[in-house]
Order: C-alpha cells, then structure tokens, then sequence
C-alpha cells in the first residue's frame, strides 16, 4: 500500500461497554481522525474523548513493541519473541512439575472482555495450563449483579436490561453513565437515550452520594448513605410487595408462590420509616418513589458499582451488600411487572449467541452461588469459576503449613491489579516474592513493572473485533463486525497469537508434547464446532464437527470460531453476512424472552433464593444503628471515574491529560472546613491498611461525611486503603465504597 494513500474505514471501539461504530482517517498506516460513524445501526454517530484517542493508542510511542525479559541483573531488557517464550517454557515447566498446575495463578483484567482473543483463546490457555487458581478484576466490579442474577435465570449472562429506549421511568443507583458511558447496560450514546427519555415525557432519578453529572441531569437525585442501598431496596420492596398489591406481570406464572411467602417475612422489618435514618432518605419519599415506580407505564430499576462493590459501615464493621442489593432491584423490576415488558427489563438476544441461548430453552444446570470450591487459606468460595481477588496475595504469601502449596507463578493478563484491587501494598509484595510472572499487556505498568517477562501484544486496530460479551447486555439486538485494519508490523504479535502460543507452551509442559499456535487453533475450531453440534439448541445441531469446519473454511482465529458462533446462534447469521454490513445489522429492538431464557433447574424464576433472603434478614439488625454522629475526621470512601481516562490506563495519551482527569480528594465545602484545609492542599487520607497522601478537591458534589477519591491512578493509589476483609460472601467481591476512613 501507498505510504500516503488515504482511505476511511469503520472500526468497533473496545475501549469501553457502550461499543460505538467509529469512522476513522486513515492516511497510510496513520490514523489521522477518528469520529463517530453516523450510519452506525447503534450508536448513530456518538462518540467520547477516548474514543477519539483511539488513533493516539495506536500510535502511542510508549506502547511496548517487543517483549521485554528480566536478567540476571534485574533489569526488565528487550527480547526476542523466541527468547521470550523460551523463558516462559523453562520457568514455568521448572514451576509446574515442582508444584503442579494449581501453582500457577491467573489475573485477567478488564480488557479481555472487550477483545474476541480474550473471549475465545484465553479461556483455551487457562484450560491447556490446568490450573483452577483464577483471579480477575470481576470480584472489584460487577460480579454480584451476576451471581444474582445467575440464582435467579440460570446463567452468569441472564442479566435483565433496562430497556432504555423505551421506559417511562428510570430509577438509577449507584451508575454515573454520563462519565462511564453505561456499564452491564451496552447503551452507545447513552447521554442521548437519557435526553431522548426525559424528551418523551419520562422520569430520571438518580441515588448516589454524590451529586454526578447523571444525577445533575436527572429529575431527582436522591443522597443515599454509602452501602445501604440494599436497606433502601428492601423499603421499596415492602412498600410494594407488603403493603401493596404487587402484581408480577408476565412473570407471575414463572415464580413460585412459595418463595414469595419467605421473601415477605424477610422484608417485614424494612419499612420506609426504619431505614429512613441509615439510609438518609426519609420514608415519604421512598414510598412516594415506590408509587411512582408502580404507577409509570414502564418502569426500570437499574443500579452498577455503587451497588454491586459498596459495604455498609456500622459499628466498626463493614457489611458487604452487592449481591443482595443487585437481587433486590430485580425482586423490585419484577414486583412493579416490569420484568420481560417493553419499557422494562428485557433479556438481549446475543446474535453470536451466549449462556442464555445455549442448551436446553426455558430449563438448565443453573449456577451454584456460593460456588462449590474454597480458596485454600481463608476457604472462600469461588463464584462462577473463579475466586475473589480479595484473597489473590494471601493464596502467593502464605504457603500450606503441611503441604508448602502456595502459588508461585503468576499470569497477569490485560492487567493491573496491583493499582485495581484492594491492599495494594501486601499485593505488590506477594508479586515480588513470586518464583515466575508473565504479563501479557502493551503498557509497561505499576504491575507487570514486577514481571520476569512481558509480552505486548499488537494494537487493537490490528485485529477483527465483534463484541461477543456485551452483546449479552445491550439494549438493542444487532449485530456489528470490524476488520482488522492494519497488518500486524513485522517484529510484533497479535494478542490471539500470544495466548494461543502460551497455551501449546503450556500443552507441552504438562504432556511433553508442545503444540504449535496453528495446532491449538485448530483444537480450539473444533472444540467449538462440537459444542455447536452437540447443543440442541443450536442452528448447527445434529452436523457433524467435519461439516461445520468447512462451512467456515478457510476462516481461522477469532474470525472461524466467530463464524461458528453467529451461525449457530438464533439470529442464524454468518460472518459474510455481517462484514456485509458494515455499519451493522439491526434486528430490532429487545423482545419478551420468557420462559424460553430461563437457565434454572426448576425450569423457574428463582424469585427469592433461600440464601439471599436468608442474608437480607440477617441485615436487618443493621436498621436500628444510629449513625447520626460518626467520629470527627471520620469519612466514608466513595469511588468515581473519569471522563477522560480508563481504569489505569490511556492516562497519558495525548489530549486526554489535564483538566477534570486528576487523582484528587473531593470533599464537601463544609468538611473541609472542619478540616482546616482549602482547595489543593494535601490531605492525608488513612485506614488500617495505609496512607494517601492526595490534593483535596472542594466540591458540594459530595455529600456531607463522604470523601470521592478515583481509582485507576498508580501513583495515588486508592486500594493502598481498600482492606482485603470486606469480602460479598455470594458475588466473592470487594468493598470499595463506603469504607471508613480518616482524614487529617
Ligand atoms: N478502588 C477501586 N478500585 C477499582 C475500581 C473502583 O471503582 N474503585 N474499579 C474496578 C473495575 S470496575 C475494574 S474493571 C478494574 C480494572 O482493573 P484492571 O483490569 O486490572 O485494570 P485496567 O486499568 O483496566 O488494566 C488494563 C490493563 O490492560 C492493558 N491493556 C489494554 N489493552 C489491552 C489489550 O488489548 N490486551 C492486553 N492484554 N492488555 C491490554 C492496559 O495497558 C492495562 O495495563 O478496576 C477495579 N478497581
Ligand atoms: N471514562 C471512563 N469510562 C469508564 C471507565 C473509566 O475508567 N473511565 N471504566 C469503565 C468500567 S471498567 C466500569 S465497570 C464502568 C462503571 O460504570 P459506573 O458504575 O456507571 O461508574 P462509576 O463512576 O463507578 O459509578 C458508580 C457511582 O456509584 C456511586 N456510589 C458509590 N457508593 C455508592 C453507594 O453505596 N450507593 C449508591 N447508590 N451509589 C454509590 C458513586 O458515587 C458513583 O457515582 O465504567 C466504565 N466506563
Ligand atoms: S463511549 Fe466507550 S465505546 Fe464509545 S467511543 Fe467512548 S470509549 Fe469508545
Ligand atoms: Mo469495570
């Protein structure tokens, strides 16, 4: 190709959930503008500032190009890809036959569920190394709405979404949209779905302690107290289920009456009047919220991180409430017949298929919540296939007093958990007491800076990109593929490669027989083509294995098994059909899945698990603490996110630096006062765990008692404070919000 031949080509952004079609100037092998794609069939042309930077990431100088190993000096040196994996093969073979498998850990940070390679082959490395030691950055984040929800429809990906476009009545917790673009609610220009929402007549109330960009759009913002969310739920729950005559809608012959009676007895406590005080909201408005939530003609309750990773402080202890809040909001979507109703909530129909629409219609294995194994030093337990990364440094540090097993190897994939998860400071010790870490990431970071070889793995815009995860959670079914639009450059590697390398690494370490990338795509091509065969309900169900391969042939990578999917998914599309369209297939807005969706054993909504309404009642000691008077200099730590920046990476990518995008300690003016400190200066902000030193922010955004401090900084690094304790004993996920701190 001509060095300066210029073209347009469209491209999927992976930089975040909301998935907008993007139109990018492409001059050569330089991406010269990118904005939004008007004809996209989706997003309609939004597009946000990292969008945008999305030609910066590729660019960016500081993306790593080449492997990087550690000497015998302790320096981190560029490599070859061969010596690269050469290491890797030796060490790790060194740590696996000495300890077996299981002393390799895995972390796999957010960036997975944004790439097919993450999707399709990383799952295949996890399994070819044969290790059950799985960690990711799930259990900080969302992982209680899908324990949840698991419990309630079967699988891990039954999540029932807000159907944005069409309620009447938008009642948000705990989610800030307007900054995150929407999170487990795929929602492109969701700025614009609000306006077009309140345009129509409807009504946005938003509950968050902070008053939030969203919040400051919203009709009502209502100032909860950190973590007691769930209390608040369960007052509405009452009012509507107890007090009122709730009808469950299209629901109703799918839930059984037994479960309502137990889910009644446990709210009986949660009146409007006894959770008025912990939860600062008074009772008149919490059952003026209910009636209005039954009264609209659709209405959607719809809460993210503040409910799913906050903890109620009372009394010195910290209460974990993710999964029972992300429950109550369902019971409540149910109670008001809002469940699988237009305007409601709706199950997405994946058109590459996903858990809700694999194996039998309307029945399944279900998900056991709390997940059948324990980790080995303090025996929590897994959730859905993985343990909490609450317990990720004491399973490195703490060796089997018997046995000496402990994990000595870690993988750490698109990645940073010593700057993402709580207790940073004992986690970077663990990471430095290991035997052996890979890091398989672009960037060099607060944590693969610890590795003894890292892998970069080529810019996103040099691979396909379809989004198989959030299609599970988007509010509208279509179907949308980007190409890769540059060649891989010489003397770099395609993350799809990189995993599938290190898993024929893996095969012959623990076989003896070493397989190549090619050999483990194959392995994996027909691995899916013979779930795809075996799964009755798929389009592909009673072919055989051979007769799938060459439907898709010559496809291989992430592009065949794509293909195997969407054709075997209820949409029935091929891969050809897609690229066909590049600005996308619509097909339509979400329609009612019930009872079809429906994963559970009993082939039921389970409307009230045992063990959920069993963990609510046990909150019910909590209502009558008085928290009026907490300790001078006491705060509660509350989260927030950045327009302008992601997690812990792209902060320094041009043009998204400055502004709002610093670490700063938002507090509200007459806290400060208190304090004795003015805007900018340094405040010491401390929990058992340790100290952060970082720039006070005034701001009356925040509410009296609360501290807002960003995470995602390495060198302000909010988990410094976050306490491994506080653990959801369901969604096996970490307090962040809400935990007590003091100021000085
Ligand atoms: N206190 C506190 N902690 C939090 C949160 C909070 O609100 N408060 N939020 C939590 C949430 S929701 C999340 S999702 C986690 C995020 O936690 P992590 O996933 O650990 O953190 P990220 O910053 O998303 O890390 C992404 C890493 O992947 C790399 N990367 C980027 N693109 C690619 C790619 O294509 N392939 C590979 N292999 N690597 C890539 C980046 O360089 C970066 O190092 O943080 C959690 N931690
Ligand atoms: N620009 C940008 N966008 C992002 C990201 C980013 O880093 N930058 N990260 C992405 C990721 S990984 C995720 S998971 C999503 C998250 O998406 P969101 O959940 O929408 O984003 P947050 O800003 O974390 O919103 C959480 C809100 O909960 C509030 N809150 C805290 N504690 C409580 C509580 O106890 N109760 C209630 N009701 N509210 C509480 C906080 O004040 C905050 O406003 O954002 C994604 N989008
Ligand atoms: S909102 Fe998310 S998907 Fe859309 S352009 Fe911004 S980062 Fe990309
Ligand atoms: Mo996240």
């Amino acid at each position: 190709m001509n060095a300066d031949s210029e073209r347009t080509a469209l491209r999927i952004c992976p930089l975040c959930e909301a998935n907008c079609g993007l139109e990018l100037e492409i001059t050569g092998s330089t991406v010269t503008s990118v904005r939004g794609d008007k004809a996209d069939v989706f997003s309609h042309g939004f597009i946000c500032p990292k969008g945008v930077a999305l030609g910066a990431v590729d660019a960016d100088p500081t993306r790593l190009r080449t492997p990087l190993v550690r000497d015998s000096h302790g320096a981190l040196l560029p490599a070859t890809w061969d010596e690269a994996f050469s290491v890797i093969r030796a060490r790790l073979g060194e740590v696996i036959q000495a300890s077996g498998p299981d002393s390799v850990g895995f972390f796999l940070g957010n960036p997975n569920v944004h790439s097919l390679s993450g999707a399709f082959m990383l799952p295949t490395l996890i399994k070819s190394l044969g290790t059950s030691q799985r960690f990711s950055a799930s259990t900080v984040d969302q992982m209680p709405k899908q324990a949840a929800s698991a419990m309630m429809y079967g699988t891990a990906l039954s999540i029932a979404l807000a159907d944005l476009d069409r309620t009447d009545y938008f009642l948000v917790l705990g989610a800030n949209p307007l900054v995150s673009n929407g999170s487990m609610l795929t929602a492109p220009d969701f700025p614009g779905r609000l306006r077009a929402l309140r345009k129509r007549g409807g009504r946005i109330v938003v509950v968050d302690p902070i008053r939030t960009r969203t919040a400051e759009f919203a009709d009502e913002h209502l100032e909860i107290r950190p973590g007691s969310d769930a209390l608040w739920l369960a007052a509405i729950a009452h009012v509507l289920i107890i007090e009122g005559d709730a009808e469950f809608g299209a629901a109703e012959q799918w839930i059984n009456s037994t479960a309502v009676d137990s889910l009644v007895s446990a709210l009986s406590d949660f009146t409007p009047e006894r959770v008025a005080e912990i939860t600062g909201i008074d009772a008149d408005v919490t059952r003026r919220i209910a009636a209005e939530l039954q009264a609209a003609p659709s209405a959607a309750v719809y809460g993210r991180m503040g409910t799913t990773t906050s903890g109620l402080s009372i009394d010195g202890a910290v209460l974990p409430m993710g999964t029972v809040a992300s429950w109550l909001i369902d019971v409540i979507n149910i109670s008001i017949g809002s469940l699988d109703k237009p305007g409601g909530v709706m199950f997405a129909l994946p058109a590459a298929g996903g858990p809700s629409t694999e194996g039998t219609p309307g029945v399944g294995h279900g998900v056991s919540i709390p997940g059948r194994r324990r980790t080995r030093v303090r025996g929590l337990p897994s959730v859905l296939g993985e343990f909490p990364v609450s317990a990720l440094a004491e399973e490195i540090d703490t060796p089997d007093p018997e046995s000496g097993a402990h994990i000595r190897a870690m993988f750490v994939i698109g990645g940073n958990p010593i700057v993402s998860t709580p207790d940073s400071s004992r986690l970077r010790a663990a990471f430095e007491s290991l035997d052996f870490m890979v890091s398989v990431d672009p960037y060099l970071t607060a944590t693969n800076t610890l590795a003894d070889v890292v892998l970069p793995v080529s810019s996103p815009l040099t691979r396909p990109h379809y989004d198989v995860v959030f299609n599970n959670l988007a509010v509208r079914n279509q179907a949308r593929y980007s190409p890769a639009l540059f060649p891989v450059p010489e003397g770099q590697m395609d993350e799809a490669n990189v995993l599938l390398t290190l898993a024929g690494i893996a095969v012959g370490i623990n076989t003896g027989n070493e397989l190549s990338a090619e050999a483990m795509d194959d392995i994996l091509a027909a691995a899916v083509a013979h779930q795809a065969i075996s799964d009755s309900a798929s389009r592909l169900h009673g072919l055989t294995v051979e007769e799938v391969l060459t439907s898709v042939a010559p496809l291989r990578g992430v592009d065949r098994v794509l293909d195997i999917r969407l054709r075997s998914s209820p949409a029935g599309l091929t891969l050809q059909e897609v690229i066909d369209s590049p600005h996308g297939i619509d097909l339509g807005p979400l329609t009612p899945r019930l009872p079809e969706v429906l994963r559970t054993p009993s082939g039921r909504i389970e409307f009230a698990p045992p063990i959920l309404v069993a963990t609510l009642g046990a909150a019910s000691s909590a209502i009558d603490v008085s928290v009026t008077a907490p300790a001078a200099g006491s705060y509660l730590l509350v989260g927030r996110r950045q327009l302008r920046s992601n997690n812990s990476w792209m902060k320094d990518i041009e043009n998204l630096q400055g502004g709002s995008n610093l670490p700063t300690a938002q507090m509200h003016p007459l806290d400060a006062e208190d304090l004795g400190r003015s805007d900018g200066e340094m405040i010491c902000v401390t929990t058992a765990n340790g100290s952060l030193n970082i720039a006070l922010a005034i701001s009356d955004t925040v509410s009296r008692g609360c501290i807002c401090i960003p995470h995602g900084w390495a060198d302000f690094n909010v988990n410094v404070l976050v306490s491994v304790d506080h653990v959801d004993p369901l969604g096996g996920t970490a307090v962040l919000s809400g935990l007590p701190v003091t100021v000085s």
